[in-house]
Formats: C-alpha cells, sequence, structure tokens
C-alpha cells in the first residue's frame, strides 16, 4: 500500500504542472509545424513508405485527407511487397508487420481485405510472434528484440485479436526480469512500447497467466518512465520522452500541458532537434496528448480536413567556415585498433566524415544498411556486426555514446569518433 503511495506521488510529481511559460498559440503552433514536416516527409519518394509517419499522420487533430490516402497507397503497395519479399526470404518482419497492420488501422481499413500469401496480416503476425516466443523460451531473448514484440502484441490487441497469454507472459516476464535494454542500458523506448502493448491487454480484459502479475508489470514500467526523468525533462533521451509520454498517458497518468516532459519535447522542437522524421512520428502524438492505444477507437469520420504544405522553402546552402580535425578509431572483435585522422568541414555528418575517409583510400572501408531511423552502420573494414550474433557497431564521441545515427550526427568540432564492434 505504502509503495503504490509512493509510486502515485512520483508520477504525480513527474506530470505535474509547473508555470507554463509557452502560451498554447505557441504550443499549437509549434504542433502545427512538426505536423507540415511530417506530411512533407511521407512525400518522399525515394525511400520505402513509413509506417510510422502514417500513424502519426493519422493520431493528428489535423489533416490532410488526400495526402494521407496517397500514403496508404503506396504503404499498400511497396511496403507490402517489402515485407511480402522477406518473408518469403524467412525473415522475422515483426516489427515492421506491426507497424503496417497499426497504420492500416489508423485509417480504419478492413484488415482482412489484404493478404500476404493467401494469409491474412494478423495470421502471419500471430505466427511471427509464436516463433518470437519460442525463441525466448529457448534463450531467453527474441530473435528480434522486445520493442518488436511489444509492438507485435500491441498491433494485435488494438485489432482486436486475442494475443495468447504465453506470449504476453514473456514479456511481462522480461519487464519483471530487467531484460529490457538498449545494447546494455535500460531501454526506455521498450518499455514505452511494453507499457502500451500490456495496457491494451488489460483494458481488453485479454485473458493473461496471472492479472496480479500483469499489475505488477504495468507498475514497474510506471516506475522505471519515473526513475529515467532527467532534471531538464527527458525520459531517457529526447528520442524516447515522446513514447515515453505516450505510455504514461496511456497507463492513466495526467501528464499536463505544462509539465517538465512536455516542455522538454517543445524545446527540442524549436531547436530542431526532431529533423529524423522517425523522431517526430514518435514525439508528435505525444505533443497532443494521443497515444497508439487511440487506434483501437479511431473512427475516422468527420475529420479535420485543413492540413496544407507550405510552398517549398529555398534551401540556403551555408558555405561551411572552417575545417575541423576528426580522428576515427575502429575496435574489432579481436581486440585490434585502427585510427585514422582527417580534416572535415565543420557541419558535416559521420557518414560523411566515414564516406570522405574510404574514398581517401586509408584502408578504411564501411557498409550501412537501410532503416525506418536511416542509414545503420553494419560493416567496418570488412568485420560485419550481425544482430543474429548480437554484436552491432557501437558509436561513441570521446567516449560518450551517440544519441543519434551516422546519418543525423554532425561533426561541429574536434574530437574522436569511436566505432567499436560491441556484444549486447
Ligand atoms: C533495438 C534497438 C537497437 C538495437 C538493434 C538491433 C536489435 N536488437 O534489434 C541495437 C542495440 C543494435 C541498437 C543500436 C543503436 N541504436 Co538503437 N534502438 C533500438 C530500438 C529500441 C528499437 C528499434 C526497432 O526494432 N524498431 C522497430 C523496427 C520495425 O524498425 P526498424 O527501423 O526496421 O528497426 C531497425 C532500426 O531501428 C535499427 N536501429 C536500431 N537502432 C538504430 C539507430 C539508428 C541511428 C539507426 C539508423 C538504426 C537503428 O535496428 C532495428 C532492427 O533491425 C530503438 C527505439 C525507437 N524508439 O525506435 C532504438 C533507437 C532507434 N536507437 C538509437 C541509437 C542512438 C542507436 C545507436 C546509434 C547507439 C550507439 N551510440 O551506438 C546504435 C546504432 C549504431 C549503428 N551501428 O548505426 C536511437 C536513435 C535516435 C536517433 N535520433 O537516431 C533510438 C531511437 C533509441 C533512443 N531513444 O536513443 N539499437
Amino acid at each position: 500500500m505504502k509503495l503504490i503511495f509512493l509510486s502515485v506521488a512520483i508520477v504525480a510529481a513527474l506530470t505535474a504542472a509547473k508555470p507554463c511559460d509557452n502560451t498554447e498559440t505557441d504550443h499549437n503552433s509549434l504542433v502545427l509545424k512538426l505536423n507540415k514536416n511530417l506530411l512533407q516527409s511521407s512525400e518522399e519518394s525515394d525511400s520505402l513508405p513509413n509506417p510510422s509517419i502514417h500513424i502519426a499522420l493519422r493520431l493528428s487533430n489535423q489533416h490532410n485527407l488526400a495526402k494521407e490516402s496517397q500514403h496508404l497507397n503506396r504503404l499498400k503497395t511497396k511496403l507490402h511487397d517489402d515485407i511480402q519479399t522477406s518473408l518469403a526470404g524467412g525473415q522475422m518482419v515483426v516489427g515492421r508487420l506491426a507497424l503496417y497492420i497499426l497504420a492500416l488501422r489508423s485509417s480504419c481499413h478492413d484488415l482482412n481485405s489484404l493478404t500476404l500469401s493467401d494469409e491474412s496480416l494478423l495470421t502471419h503476425l500471430k505466427r511471427q510472434m509464436e516463433k518470437e516466443k519460442e525463441h525466448i523460451a529457448f534463450s531467453h531473448r527474441p530473435l528480434t528484440n522486445y520493442y518488436q514484440y511489444s509492438l507485435g502484441i500491441l498491433a494485435l490487441c488494438v485489432s482486436g485479436v486475442r494475443v495468447s497469454s504465453h506470449v504476453s507472459h514473456k514479456l511481462i516476464h522480461a519487464v519483471e526480469h530487467g531484460q529490457i535494454k538498449h545494447g546494455d542500458s535500460l531501454s526506455v523506448d521498450t518499455y514505452a512500447m511494453a507499457g502500451m502493448a500490456l495496457q491494451c491487454l488489460k483494458e481488453a480484459e485479454t485473458p493473461v497467466k496471472d492479472n496480479e502479475e500483469l499489475s505488477k508489470a504495468l507498475a514497474t514500467i510506471k516506475q522505471k518512465l519515473v526513475d529515467s526523468q532527467r532534471s531538464d525533462g527527458h525520459i531517457g533521451n529526447e528520442f524516447s520522452t515522446g513514447l515515453a509520454v505516450q505510455a504514461l498517458l496511456a497507463m492513466g497518468s495526467d501528464v499536463q500541458e505544462c509539465s517538465t516532459s512536455m516542455e522538454a519535447m517543445r524545446s527540442d522542437a524549436r531547436k530542431g532537434s526532431y529533423h529524423n522524421p522517425m523522431a517526430v512520428s514518435q514525439t508528435l502524438p505525444a505533443l497532443q496528448k494521443h497515444t497508439y492505444l487511440h487506434l483501437k477507437r479511431m473512427e475516422c469520420r468527420n475529420e479535420d480536413d485543413s492540413l496544407v504544405l507550405d510552398s517549398a522553402p529555398a534551401v540556403e546552402v551555408l558555405a561551411s567556415l572552417s575545417n575541423v580535425p576528426v580522428e576515427v578509431e575502429v575496435q574489432k572483435t579481436d581486440g585490434s585498433s585502427s585510427a585514422y585522422r582527417l580534416e572535415v568541414p565543420s557541419g558535416s555528418s559521420l557518414l560523411e566524415v566515414l564516406t570522405l575517409l574510404q574514398n581517401n583510400k586509408m584502408g578504411f572501408t564501411f557498409e550501412k544498411e537501410d532503416s525506418l531511423w536511416g542509414p545503420f552502420l553494419s560493416q567496418v573494414n570488412g568485420e560485419q556486426a550481425r544482430q543474429t550474433d548480437r554484436r552491432y557497431w557501437h558509436l561513441s564521441s570521446d567516449g560518450k555514446a551517440l544519441s543519434q545515427g551516422m546519418k543525423d550526427y554532425k561533426i561541429e568540432a574536434a574530437q574522436k569518433i569511436s566505432i567499436k564492434n560491441t556484444g549486447y
């Protein structure tokens, strides 16, 4: 009882209003700007259409129904085909398939009208979740990760499909046994996604192995999110705060518009921290106090249709003023390391730095893979860091882990970048 009171008190403190220094107009214009940026990015046609962007556009208060419908059509062709190809190749598609299903649901699309190899999308997702469950039973971790496992449960639950109690139990167990990690640190994003998935099961009154265990896991998640709040209001970092706020709202906390976490997201938006559309897609719903659980109740009727794109602003090409020295150190699995030094124009992305190194024929090579967040560094100097081996190339600058990937991280000052083949 005392513990419950304490946890309620902490959540209240986290979400409490403090004097609000922004006006409602300021908040609304920031939300509108992010909404337009997201709509703009949904039109980019050089990469696969992103279901996370579609979900955020649909969860928004303002819409451009014609453009959203065009985006949905691209998901139903391009993303659909991509998932079909991966499935045919025996790959796991849990996360992408779950996001695709949530995107279809967000547009109130009949899920049964679409099939992959003559079977419904939901049947495929259920089968993939069974595979994941079996893998967890065998090796204590999913084939993908608990973030995708949670997305899978959420997509089934939001679509009104009963989630097997064996499947949900594995997530509850992982929450209770501290297995929710990003590399070797706690994963706020994953706790948030797990919170929304388990809250959905609770609200749907889906039979679980043990109701008390489910409530305990939800309380643990709330506590982890609360404990992850920094003094500047972020829960985790800039890129997990949106999901964390969504989860707290979904789990019944009253996150006020003037709370420090909302203020932190507004401040990030003003600074332009959310230039990656994926980051906007996870934050915009939270700024409007909407969560992925709202998808369950979407009716798609009498919607606003007032969102219009501004004419494209002239792109200003800023000549770089100076060059900065950068050292790049690569540490392979066998412990051997190589270092490279070069000068790059200030403001270059890490991707540009690595490309320059590779082109300079200094013995450095790399390969990347596409993902919803952009290019993921997969191979360096001929060595692959594979998800199947639970390894990845960890990126840091002067000993501090990067919170962005190689395309988004910009080099503004002299520094040492470390690229280390790391197990997790
Ligand atoms: C799981 C995960 C990982 C795993 C992925 C492997 C696995 N076990 O599946 C590991 C631990 C390897 C990882 C590594 C990194 N991650 Co990570 N990761 C996630 C997490 C929790 C879920 C991703 C997911 O499965 N999405 C669902 C599927 C459907 O989407 P997907 O795009 O197909 O998923 C793939 C990509 O997301 C990719 N991926 C994972 N992390 C990152 C990071 C970047 C920058 C890119 C381009 C791709 C990428 O791996 C996924 C599985 O194949 C997200 C949280 C979130 N909010 O999205 C963070 C997240 C995407 N990661 C993040 C970061 C910063 C990193 C690292 C750069 C950390 C570092 N300092 O080295 C590295 C990537 C370095 C590199 N080699 O390029 C940030 C990105 C923020 C941003 N603005 O770019 C996030 C949002 C977490 C956070 N809040 O800080 N990650």
